[in-house]
Parts: C-alpha cells; structure tokens; sequence
C-alpha cells in the first residue's frame, strides 16, 4: 500500500465509508508570503520547511462529488467533461484513489475555478482543498480543519494551506507519517491588504514546480542556508503581521521570494522563472517605492509577480500597472 494511503487510513480509522448524494465544497486560492520549496518526503508532500500564506477569499475552487453511476470517475472543469487522460483528470482520480472505498467505485466531480486561469495564481492548492473538503462531506466523516490539511495535503503540498481564509501557517512537523504538517488560520485580520496580479506570460512554464524543488534540494549548494532564512522570515513576518507594520511584511515577503528565486537560479541545471518583462516589473517596483510608494512584490515558480499594497494606494498602483487583477483577500 502506499505511504499515503496508509496516512488516509490512519485518519479515517473507524470512519464509513458510505457515499450520500452530492457534496459541494469551496476552497480558496493561496499565495506564500514565506514559500515553500523543497520536501522531506517526496510521497507524502511533506516539507523541508513551514510556510506562511495569504488565502485570497472568492478566488479558489468551487467542486461537487458524488459516486459515479458506474466505475471509472467522470470529470468536468468549468462545465467541460473532461477525457480521463487529461492531466486534471489523471491528477484527480489519483488524489480520490486514496479515499476510493473499491476499485468498482467511480466518482463524479465537477470543478469549477473562479481562479482566472490566466491570472497567474495556481488553482491546484484551492482544487485540492476543496476536493478533500467534498470527500469528507460525502462520506460524512466529520474531519478537523487539521486532518482536512494533512489529506488535501497529500494531493499537493499547498493545497494544505487552502483550508482557511486569511494568514495561514503551515507547520513542517517532524513525524515521518506527517501527521504533524498541517495549516492553520493565525489569529489575525488586515482588511486594507491588497494583492494584485500581473500577468506578463501565461505560457507553461518550463519546469513545473514538483521536479523543480526537488532538483534544488539534490543540487543547489546554498539549499543548507534555505531553512534558517526560513525560520528568520516566518518570525519576522509573524511580528509585521501582529503589529500590522506593513512595510515590513512587504520587505519579508519580497526578499524571501527572491531568495527562492536565488536558489532557483544555483539550482543545477539552472531554473530561471523571470523573464525581461518580469526584472522591468521589479524594477517599476522599486522605483516607485524610492518615490514613496509601499508597494511590494511576491513571486512563485513563474515569471508573473503579484502585487503586495494596501487599499489606499491602489489608484496609484493601477496607474503604474494597468493591468493588475486586484484581491481583498480579507473581503
Ligand atoms: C508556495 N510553490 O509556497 C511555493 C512557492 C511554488 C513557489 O507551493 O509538489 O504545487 O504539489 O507539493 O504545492 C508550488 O508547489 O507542489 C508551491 P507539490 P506545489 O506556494
């Protein structure tokens, strides 16, 4: 049996598995403000360090799932069946494999982002987190916001942060099983915080994010220097957070992208995200931030950057960048 698959019975020990009608279930999309990259274990998404995330309230995830009217799972994405062999498709039938009580049992799903795919924000975290939100819906299991992390965990690593809204923190923990690597809400409200995307390619990107961490934990030299910046970021963020001082979760967020972006770049052979577009935006950033303007960036394995700003400054922010897409995750 699989390593997750043993996770998923110890945390449905003594729990039925009898499918009632439809589940829905919504999650939101997430972005890292201190991210993570690099595992400990690569089958059960367990990671080397913590990480610490802004959810991003109405964008994310909407799916229902139901048992099929016969084996073999049918899905749909934004209202398209979808052929079994799709990547969607093949990703979510094997994350509802571990759930999957016989091997005549298909599920129907059908997703629905309100992630705009082009918006350059993963829907992966939120699609996972509302798929196994959904699965403990329809076998009315009853799980905790903690066992719900660890199972949407096992789909993709930052899918385990999309359980909740607002500041989220995602423990590494040290079990071998991981039942100590879950995400929890932080205490904690910022309704004038704004996060803004720019797409400036939605091209696929040459090295999904998967092989690309694991690729810098097997050969990037300062990798060994990664989780101590870690733990120094989530401190100082944690207190920018507490005190609401916004220029400093700014200078955390944006130096601990590019950080990751550094190891990215020593990574053997080289993975380098960013292109002309992305350093001309970075630029436009710090320019303007020298004028007086708070404006900060964050960046994930690609090369869009998002926005990092508050409400009050978010005319001036679309002056410069016309395009941005604009999120109150706080509402
Ligand atoms: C993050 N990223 O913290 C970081 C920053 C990308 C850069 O989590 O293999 O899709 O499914 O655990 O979660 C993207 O990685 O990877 C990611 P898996 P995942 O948001």
């Amino acid at each position: 049996m699989s390593a997750a698959r043993q996770v998923v019975q110890r945390i449905l020990a003594g729990r039925e598995f009898q499918a009632n009608g439809t589940a829905k279930a919504y999650a939101p999309a997430n972005i890292a403000l201190v991210k993570y990259w690099g595992k400990r274990d690569e089958a059960l998404n367990l990671p080397v360090t913590g990480s610490l995330s802004i959810s991003l309230g109405p964008l994310g995830s909407h799916v229902e799932l139901a048992r099929a009217e016969s084996a073999g799972d049918r899905v749909w994405l934004n209202g398209q069946p979808l052929p079994a062999d799709s990547s969607f498709a093949r990703r979510a039938s094997a994350f509802l494999d571990l759930f999957r009580p016989a091997k005549d049992f298909g599920f129907a799903l059908k997703a629905r982002n309100t992630v705009p795919t082009a918006a350059g924000f993963a829907s992966s975290a939120s699609g996972f987190a509302a798929l196994a939100k959904a699965a403990d819906g329809l076998f009315g299991w009853g799980l905790a916001a903690r066992e719900l992390s660890i199972l949407a965990r096992l789909g993709s690593g930052s899918a385990a942060r999309s359980l909740a809204d607002g500041f989220v923190e995602w423990q590494a923990g040290t079990a071998a099983d991981g039942l100590d690597s879950f995400a929890e809400r932080l205490d904690a409200e910022w309704p004038e915080l704004r996060v803004g995307a720019v797409v400036l390619c939605s091209d696929e990107k040459p090295v999904g994010s998967r092989e690309g961490m694991k690729r810098s934990v097997e050969t990037c030299e300062f990798y060994r220097e990664w989780p101590g910046r870690v733990a120094r970021d989530l401190a100082a963020l944690k207190t920018a957070i507490a005190k609401k001082n916004f220029a400093a979760l700014g200078e955390v967020a944006e130096g601990n992208a590019l950080a990751m972006h550094a190891l990215m770049a020593a990574t053997l052979p080289p993975i380098v995200y960013a292109l002309p577009e992305t350093v001309a935006a970075m630029r436009t950033i710090w320019t303007a931030r020298e004028a007086g303007l708070a404006l900060w960036f964050t960046m994930d394995a690609g090369p869009n950057v998002k926005l990092l700003f508050e409400a009050k400054d978010e005319s001036r922010v679309r002056e410069i960048f016309p395009a941005v897409e604009v999120v109150a995750p706080f509402g």
